[in-house]
This record gives structure tokens, C-alpha cells and sequence, in this order.
């Protein structure tokens, strides 16, 4: 004796990209992949409509399947037809992890379940000072199994490490990988059936550390998983993801004149901001640049034009940083009217970099292609390498630099010519680890070059 009957249900989501939902953030089931912990204790709160059937008000037993106590909810809803009735949900992660159950709401008068909506909490590991910025997993990885992490980083974090220790080339340590996927869900490694393991199947991906520079803030997943090859059932690992980042002062350093050809002397300091590392300051070559704050209206396009030299290596142009958070701008790089590059998603942080430019005119086109406000202030980078430039050579080799450490270096910069009028030498101070991951990053500026 089926029954079918409408129903829908709308309640507060929280992921990365639930902003595009429409209407935004609000989705079917409770979905709160970003700003949850273990140890939180919050509400989300449903609404549910019928929308065909009886006439008069329907009881739904609810129920919850697959719920480890994250979920809590009143055991039945009346559900008048065509009203909007809130069913409050109590949310009480007690574990880190992803945490999911189905919801059901059954009319026992009737064959089978009328209506049910998946739920999603994931209680995202925290990086602090307690743990030196690095949580670390231990477990066994069966044959085949796929176990799931999840990490909150920061905004602003320079680097996310992740390192995988237990399986080798010995035998009887099994063989896993771990996988990243990025706070929008999707991987960032290949999961092709070869990829990422110890001890390796192909070379192209290191099993055992990998950064990624400048995440995406969010929450993180990591999957450990062992290959269906793996020489023991369970095999034991030791899985730790970190943050890393440190501060280069003074940032800008400027240089307001500087003599051709002539060494001035600096003193640039550092700061651990998270883990422990081992690694060490390097610079730079200087660069042609136009360093500007910028400003453009809705619909308007703005045109930029910068002469490269021939030899040079790199030419980039950057925009970012809006006064409307709102605004979408994108970027173009034009040379005899053709587009070589662009950057055009759906902000205002764009860059695009053409190695090896070809000598000649380019033209950096930027378009206010949505600016809400009406108008926008924006900072705006374009910057074409040439060793004739000069360089910006700092003094230091690779050390321990403990959580909260500082520690200083000398550097030397030196201008061999003036770049074109209007333009300024820019340089860079990096902070690397002994991996090569940069971790921190300071702009040197020279003004003027006499
Ligand atoms: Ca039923
Ligand atoms: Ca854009």
C-alpha cells in the first residue's frame, strides 16, 4: 500500500563552498565540513515541509541510522500539509573525525520510509602551541582500507607538510599511502592505483613528505590507504601533517637610492610563526617591477603596459587584495593582440607568470568584471626578471629554528642598473626549509639606482 508524499528540508550547512550554494549556505541534510571541533556542542536547526498528501497533520517517527551519539534529535515531527515546521538537532562531536548519520522520518501507517537526508559533521584537528603546530596519527591500514584525517589550516599559512612513516622496503611493513584533498574535496595528489606509495610503485610522487605551499585555508583531508599488495594484513603507520611559517623583517625592506654596482649592506631577522624546522634564509635576484595600489569600477578595464627586455625569465603581473571583499577582477596578459595568459575565477586574487617572455610590448589588461560597490582599490604587481638586474645575496645556512625562534642574517644587495623610469628593482628574502619549501617570504625594494 504505497503512499508516496513531498517533502522537503532545508537546514545551515558549513563548507568551504557552501556559499554557492542558492540559496547560500543552507543545504538538505546538515553538512558542517568547517568550523567544528571535537568537544563542540551546538544546534543546527531543520525545517521540514509536506507538501501533498492528507490533509490534516502526519506524524514521522525519526530516526537516526549509523549515529555514534554525534546526532540527538526529538523522536517525531507533525508535519501539517504545506506548513514550515524547525526540528532542532543538538551536535556533540566527542571525537576528531568525520561523523555522519542518516536521518529518517517514517510514517508507520505506511510501507517503507517517506523521507530521510544525509548528515555530515567533521571535528577538524587543531594546529597550536600545545601541539607545536603537528598532530600526529598512529594505526594499522588493512589491505585495501582507506581511513580519513581531517586538519583545520589557518589562513595565511605559508606550507602544509605532511609526512608518512612505518611501511618501507623491508619486508613485512606493508605498503600505504596518504592522499590530500583539498578543503573543496578534491585531490590534490593522483589517485591512480600506482601513485604516492612506500615503498614505491612509480616516482613520480614522494611517499614519504610532501608540502603544499600557500594552502587553501580549511579543512584538510588526509586518507592513509594500503594497496591491496601490501605484504601484511595491517599495516602499522605513523602519519603527521604540520603547519610552517616564518617572518622575514623588515618587509618591505626599501632601499630608497642606491649607488650602480655598489653592495649595500642589510640585516634582515626571522621568526618561526609555527613548528619546528630545520632551514635557512636565501635571496633573490632583482626584477623590473611597478609596485602600485590600483583602483577600477564596475565594468571598467584598465591597461598596463610593460617593455621586456630580451633575455628575460620570467614576467608576472598580480592583483589582489580588493577594498570590496565583493569584487571579481581579472587579469590578462596581452602582446600583439594575443591573450598569453589570464587569471579570471571567481575573486580578485589573480597572477599569471610567462616564463621566458619573448622581448617586446605586453599589455597587463585588468577587468572589473563585477565590483558591487561601484569601485575598488586593489594592489596590483607586474615584474619581469633579468639577471642584469642584480641581486640580493643573504648569508646563512641550514639550522635547527625551534617554535617562536628568531634568529638574523646578513644580506647584500646590489643594483647593477637602473630599471625604466617609473619602475623600481624589487627582490625577494626567502625563507626555505631544508626540503626547499618556502616558508616565508620578504620584498626587498630599490627605488632608485644612481
Ligand atoms: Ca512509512
Ligand atoms: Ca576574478
Amino acid at each position: 500500500n504505497t503512499k508516496p508524499v513531498e517533502i522537503t528540508s532545508s537546514v545551515a550547512v558549513r563548507t568551504a563552498l557552501s556559499g554557492f550554494l542558492q540559496p547560500a549556505g543552507v543545504g538538505k541534510g546538515i553538512h558542517d565540513r568547517e568550523g567544528v571541533k571535537a568537544g563542540d556542542s551546538y544546534i543546527r536547526t531543520y525545517t521540514f515541509t509536506r507538501t501533498s498528501g492528507s490533509s490534516s497533520a502526519v506524524t514521522y517517527n525519526l530516526s537516526w541510522v549509523g549515529n555514534d551519539g554525534t546526532f540527538s534529535s526529538a523522536g517525531s515531527i507533525s508535519l501539517p500539509l504545506n506548513r514550515e515546521v524547525t526540528l532542532p538537532v543538538a551536535i556533540n562531536p566527542t571525537t576528531a573525525g568525520s561523523h555522519a548519520a542518516i536521518l529518517n522520518l517514517n510514517d508507520p501507517d505506511t510501507a517503507g520510509v517517506e523521507y530521510q537526508t544525509m548528515n555530515v559533521v567533521v571535528a577538524a584537528e587543531q594546529f597550536n602551541a600545545a601541539n607545536n603546530y603537528s598532530v600526529t596519527k598512529t594505526g594499522v591500514a588493512g589491505r585495501n582500507q582507506a581511513l580519513h584525517y581531517f586538519f583545520n589550516v589557518p589562513a595565511g599559512t605559508p606550507a602544509f607538510k605532511v609526512d608518512l612513516a612505518g611501511p618501507s622496503a623491508a619486508t613485512g611493513t606493508g605498503q600505504v599511502r596518504f592522499l590530500r584533498f583539498h578543503p573543496y574535496g578534491v585531490s590534490i595528489d593522483s589517485t591512480a592505483s600506482t601513485a604516492c606509495y612506500v615503498p614505491a610503485v612509480s616516482t613520480s610522487c614522494n611517499g614519504t613528505t610532501r608540502t603544499v605551499q600557500n594552502p587553501q585555508a580549511g579543512v584538510w583531508e588526509l586518507t592513509v590507504e594500503a594497496r591491496r599488495t601490501s605484504d601484511i594484513a595491517n599495516a602499522p603507520f605513523t602519519l603527521t601533517a604540520s603547519i610552517l611559517g616564518a617572518t622575514v623583517s623588515p618587509n618591505p625592506d626599501t632601499i630608497e637610492s642606491a649607488q650602480a654596482n655598489v653592495g649595500v649592506n642589510r640585516e634582515y631577522s626571522f621568526k618561526n610563526l609555527y613548528g619546528a624546522f630545520t632551514g635557512r634564509a636565501t635571496g633573490s635576484n632583482l626584477s623590473s617591477a611597478v609596485v602600485d595600489r590600483k583602483s577600477i569600477g564596475n565594468l571598467e578595464q584598465k591597461t598596463y603596459e610593460v617593455v621586456v627586455d630580451a633575455g628575460s625569465t620570467a614576467l608576472t603581473a598580480r592583483i589582489g587584495n580588493p577594498s570590496d571583499l565583493a569584487a571579481d577582477l581579472d587579469l590578462f596578459v596581452i602582446k600583439d593582440d594575443k591573450v598569453l595568459g589570464q587569471s579570471a575565477d571567481g575573486d580578485s586574487e589573480e597572477a599569471v607568470t610567462i616564463a621566458n617572455p619573448a622581448a617586446g610590448t605586453y599589455t597587463i589588461l585588468i577587468d572589473g568584471y563585477a565590483v558591487p560597490a561601484g569601485t575598488t582599490t586593489y594592489d596590483y604587481l607586474d615584474v619581469f626578471a633579468h639577471a642584469k638586474f642584480g641581486t640580493v645575496a643573504v648569508t646563512d645556512s641550514n639550522g635547527l629554528r625551534p617554535a617562536g625562534s628568531t634568529w638574523t642574517a646578513p644580506g647584500v644587495v646590489t643594483a647593477k642598473i637602473a630599471p625604466e623610469t617609473g619602475r623600481i628593482l624589487l627582490g625577494n628574502v626567502f625563507v626555505r626549509t631544508d626540503g626547499n619549501v618556502t616558508i616565508g617570504t620578504g620584498e626587498v625594494r630599490v627605488l632608485k639606482v644612481e
